[in-house]
């Protein structure tokens, strides 16, 4: 666990050196860019991220060649499409959701994400936790 906590540490830091700064076509700013895509990602519009809104939202919206698997430039060009962020800064919100780095986002991905965004441990990620995790997304960028 203490080997794992480092590593994230390092992982970050590394991000963090990388000169990224948020750019969108559409001239949105980072904040309604989140508030769109928290929107998106709970499907059901219950107040919660679950699995499956997880799922509905990165499979079915990304995954352009339909293997059950989204690739960083399915990710890149359709984030691209939808939220008008950059291609380059959407290869970047994708390198901190590929939480296995294995270059796709896939079921595996899940419990990680739920790990890392579900900070209350309540076992659901809500809305506004979701809502935090993108922003520091974006602010490490
Ligand atoms: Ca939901
Ligand atoms: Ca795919
Ligand atoms: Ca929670």
């Amino acid at each position: 666990m203490k080997a794992f906590v480092c590593l994230a540490v390092l992982l970050v830091s590394c991000w963090a050196e990388e000169a990224c700064k948020h750019s969108n076509i559409a001239q949105k700013t980072e904040e309604q860019v989140i508030a769109e895509v928290v929107r998106d990602a709970d499907h059901d519009r219950d107040g919660s991220i679950t699995d499956l809104d997880v799922v509905q939202f990165f499979v079915f919206n990304f995954d352009h060649n339909k293997n059950g698997e989204v690739d960083r430039t399915e990710f890149a060009n359709q984030w691209h499409a939808t939220y008008k962020d950059e291609k380059a800064f959407a290869e970047h919100v994708f390198d901190h959701i590929d939480m296995k780095t294995d270059g796709v986002l896939n079921i595996d991905d899940i419990p990680l994400l739920e790990n890392r965004a579900d900070t209350d441990g309540s076992g659901v990620i809500s809305v506004s936790e979701f809502q935090t995790y993108l922003e520091a997304i974006y602010a490490a960028c």
